[in-house]
């Protein structure tokens, strides 16, 4: 069968520095956009031809749709073999894990995370390396020069694979391999978790509640949870994946999952309850009435990862992003191991994680992982947690409370301003960066600022420079102030403000967060003049 050669016109929709695109659906939908960025893509790692791909996504509007034509490509482009999740369906964890179970060369993972999805929603596309993670920057830069010279494209004029029916076929030479998406997932979680002692402790009684929310972890969540372990029928909800997810917004987070978050502050509550997003590497957890924050389930993940068959030899170092709150750095003081600052996104913990240099990392956006993939990871997170709490025998609430009266509590919260008009964000950026220098001494209502910079990471592994990663503001008794501009927002610009404060372990442990964190919130507005320059007097999501 001959190739097709289509041509098509360089697009502007590329974001230098990111690894993949993000785009509302029906842009995605448009005649040749999503071919001319998989040719881009194909072009920037010099060829597909000979290579082994793993593609998958989140199952969400246009999931299968766009797979018939990563396949189409893929074969005219000569690539050997495409591993598919059955019904094009993989979490980016579980494609994370592919890509190196099977040495594959790369893979095409198709998800806006945690971005609605529907005709009218997101989609999303991005291109991970063969150690399983999202390509790193000096790969994301030649995918941005290809995606502006792009001018054709090579695809065959083929009927659609069936992607519901297990097993090998062809595509014009090259093997199309469809696999069940969650058994070589599972098999790596029994590998790191105490399986027989999470059912022992669920048989016993223990209650939990996992919302899949109508996203790609409920069929994970289902045979893992529920089939494996024991929880009862119905302990995983909303556990089928919907091209809309059911019209939600499959974010895991107290404004997104607030009926989760309702149902453990009542006397219904189960013992433990959790959430992921929609390619399943977030994460939320709950115990009865508590949430904990991400950055403090990374620290205590951090503190008791070693109860876990996993990690029993302890952990060679941690690394949280920039705006993660330093809770997991006191941890690692008392472990005596490394601590990284990485900026956001998870393709900074990529060399760390290769080279060994750390084990567990996270972020403050929900994302906790290890050197088990090379993305964070929603379920195992969760799974950690339930082994954590089978061996400890003890609840969330006593877990929180005994971690910070050891280490002391981090106040920690995000105040996400969206839709911003992107030129009053941009200015509102550039006119802090120019008063910085200034900064150091002033006083914004009880705080005085100890310094204030912008974050550049000298990456310790290949020695590469990442700048203008954010704005950090310290204040001079130990609290902190970040700001940044989104990178994965679809519409116009979100700005993100990170607020913490830090309670030593003698100290105040039991505030509200938001009252606690109210003097830094009101600083960091007088220092960043956001609600003058942008027009918004309060954020539009807390979390
Ligand atoms: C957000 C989060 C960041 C995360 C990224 C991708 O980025 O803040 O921590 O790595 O999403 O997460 P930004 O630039 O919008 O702040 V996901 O779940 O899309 O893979
Ligand atoms: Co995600």
């Amino acid at each position: 069968m001959p190739n097709v050669t289509h041509s098509c016109t360089p697009f502007p929709g590329q974001k230098p520095g990111t690894s993949g695109l993000r785009k509302k659906t029906r842009v995605f939908m448009e005649p040749g956009y999503l071919e001319a960025f998989v040719q881009s893509i194909f072009n920037a790692i010099v060829g597909a031809s000979g290579k082994t791909f793993v593609v998958g996504g989140d199952g969400r509007f246009f999931n299968a749709e766009a797979i018939q034509t990563i396949l189409r490509m893929a074969a005219a482009n000569g690539a050997s073999r495409v591993i598919v999740g059955q019904d094009g369906l993989l979490s980016t964890p579980a494609a994370s894990n592919l890509i190196r179970q099977r040495g594959a060369d790369g893979g095409l993972i198709l998800s806006a995370s945690h971005n609605p999805g529907g005709l009218d929603a997101d989609f999303g596309l991005k291109y991970n390396t063969a150690n399983g993670g999202p390509a790193p920057e000096g790969l994301t830069e030649k995918l941005y020069a290809e995606t502006q010279r792009i001018a054709e494209y090579q695809t065959l004029d083929t009927d659609d694979i069936d992607l519901a029916q297990i097993g090998v076929s062809q595509l014009n030479g090259m093997v199309v391999e469809i696999v069940d998406p969650v058994a070589d997932y599972a098999a790596l979680m029994r590998q790191l978790f105490d399986f027989d002692r999470i059912r022992t402790l669920i048989s016993e009684g223990f209650t939990l509640r996992f919302d899949a929310m109508h996203a790609v972890t409920g069929p994970y969540a289902k045979a893992i949870l529920e089939d494996e372990l024991g929880a009862p029928e119905g302990s995983v909800i909303n556990a089928v994946p919907s091209v809309d997810f059911g019209k939600g917004h499959p974010d895991p987070n107290p404004i997104w999952a607030k009926p989760l978050v309702d149902l453990v502050m009542s006397s219904a509550a189960p013992d433990f309850a959790a959430a992921s997003d929609g390619d399943g590497d977030r994460n939320m957890i709950l115990g009865r009435s508590i949430y904990v924050t991400p950055s403090d389930s990374l620290a205590v993940l951090a503190a008791n990862a070693h109860l876990a068959p996993g990690y029993d030899n302890g952990l060679a170092g941690v690394a949280r992003s920039m705006p993660t709150s330093t809770a997991v750095d006191r941890v690692a003081d008392a472990l005596s191991i490394e601590c990284f600052e990485t900026p956001t996104g998870w393709k900074f913990f990529g060399n760390l994680l290769d080279v060994g240099r750390i084990t567990l990392c996270g972020e403050e956006s929900a994302g906790t992982g290890s050197d088990h993939v090379r993305e964070k990871d929603g379920l195992w997170a969760v799974l950690l947690w339930l082994n954590i709490l089978a061996v400890r025998k003890t609840s969330v609430h006593e877990i929180m409370q005994d971690h910070w009266r050891t280490y002391g509590r981090n106040y920690y919260s995000r105040h996400d301003y969206e839709a911003v008009d992107s030129a009053k964000a941009a200015q509102m950026m550039a006119e802090l960066i120019e008063r910085l220098p200034d900064l150091p001494g002033a006083a914004a209502g009880v705080y005085v600022v100890a310094s204030a910079d912008q974050f550049s990471y000298h990456d310790p592994v290949d020695g590469s420079v990442s700048e203008n990663q954010g704005i950090r503001v310290q204040f001079e008794d130990g609290s902190r102030g970040v700001v940044r501009l989104s990178g994965t927002g679809t519409d116009n610009a979100t700005i993100r403000v990170y607020l913490e404060r830090f309670i030593p372990k003698d100290g105040d442990l039991d505030m509200e967060t938001q009252t606690a964190l109210q003097g830094i919130a009101e600083a960091m507005a007088h220092i960043t003049r956001l609600p003058e320059i942008c027009d918004r007097q309060a954020p539009d999501v807390m979390t």
